[in-house]
């Protein structure tokens, strides 16, 4: 089965910047202590981990939970230190308001410059790059990054919502709502500061959903507005998740010669197979369902590259962190191949 690429280089991105709840920048440490780089050596694969992309030079990135407390005027402009590669540094804390309803924009904008950079040059080496979030924000740079190096690439994003709100239908002001407008460059996604970096690089016919539940009214006017095929769990219910999978690689891929992304927001999942999520949604995908589209894709042989976004190991008990954690990983090596004979 192993075809180009045979190394995958995980980026591991502890981010949690595009919404509200502490704890999702702690979902990369989990699954690689999960062991993810033993797992996916075992199945054949050259694993590159350099433990986790610094996000700390980011002026605008949050201080360290570690950091003394500091009141919140405090807390956006400090100069604190921080310690990389063992030096330690001075680093200055810019303010980052709110700019119309986005919250956070100049953090997110600035991490996903960074994300962007690094998928797109593992790419560039031939080499698949598995993004362990973090935040599905992040799903901006990962995706800005595959294209630069397979500008045919599609999308296949699994996840109860559709992720596709701009900054002027999002309600919550969460960017991990809004990273699809921002590949697509829907009205509105053209602001500051994510156009000096980033320029709409998708387009409504190379991105196909599955397993969504939880769509806003905004967002569904865009879905329908930009003709998007969207496979929602009333499809998986209705065809089976076999069938879906079928006619969602047959929407995006017709000939089966483009490059997948698979970004894979873990709260697609059935909050009782992965609970330890931010925005859980009843519902959703079963274990199964769940890896049997990350199989299919695999089968193929022209995945290029995976995001295994959301997943929050400080929500719920031990039991449920657990669940989640290892349904990360498990779909991680799915994707990889591990169960194709
Ligand atoms: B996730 C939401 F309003 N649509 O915009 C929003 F329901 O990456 C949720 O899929 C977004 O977890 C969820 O805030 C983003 C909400
Ligand atoms: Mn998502
Ligand atoms: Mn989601
Ligand atoms: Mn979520």
């Amino acid at each position: 089965f192993l075809k180009e690429p045979a190394t995958v280089a995980i980026v591991g991105c502890p981010f949690s910047g595009g919404q509200g709840r502490a704890g999702v920048e702690h979902g990369p440490n989990k699954l690689i202590s999960a062991g993810l780089v033993d797992q996916l050596t075992s199945l054949g694969w050259e694993v590159h981990y350099e433990s986790q992309q610094s996000f700390l030079d980011i002026p605008y990135n949050p201080l360290p939970a570690s950091s003394p407390q500091l009141s919140a005027d405090e807390h956006a402009s400090a100069t604190v230190l921080k310690s990389s590669d063992g030096k330690e540094d001075l680093v200055q804390r810019l303010p980052d308001p709110d700019i119309g309803r986005m919250k956070k924009p100049r953090l997110v904008s600035a991490v996903n410059e960074k994300v962007a950079h690094e998928v797109g040059s593992i790419a560039k080496k031939g080499w698949l790059p598995l993004t362990l979030g973090g935040d599905h924000s992040l799903a901006m740079g990962t995706i800005a990054g595959t294209k630069s190096k397979y500008p045919d690439a599609v999308v296949i994003w699994v996840d109860a919502h559709a992720d596709i709100n701009t900054p002027e239908t999002t309600d919550s002001g969460n960017l991990h709502g809004c990273p699809v407008s921002f590949l697509l460059g829907l009205e509105g996604c053209d602001v500051e500061p994510f156009n000096k970096w980033l320029s709409p690089c998708l387009k409504p016919e190379e991105i196909v959903y599955i397993g969504l539940r939880d769509i806003d009214s905004g967002e569904k006017a865009i879905l329908k507005k930009h003709g998007i095929k969207a496979y929602t769990m009333h499809h998986v219910d209705k065809y089976g998740i076999g069938k879906v999978v079928d006619m969602a690689l047959e929407h995006v891929n017709p000939d089966g010669t483009k490059p997948i992304h698979l970004s894979f927001d873990v709260d697609a999942l059935d909050p009782t197979v992965a609970p330890s999520t931010g925005t859980p949604v009843r519902g959703g995908l079963s274990f199964r369902e769940g890896h049997y589209i990350t199989e299919a894709v695999a089968e193929t042989g022209n995945l290029v590259a995976v995001d295994i976004m959301e997943v929050n190991p400080t929500l719920l008990d031990p039991r449920s962190v657990e669940k989640t954690v290892a349904a990360g990983c498990s779909l991680a090596r799915a994707s990889l191949g591990e169960t194709l004979l």
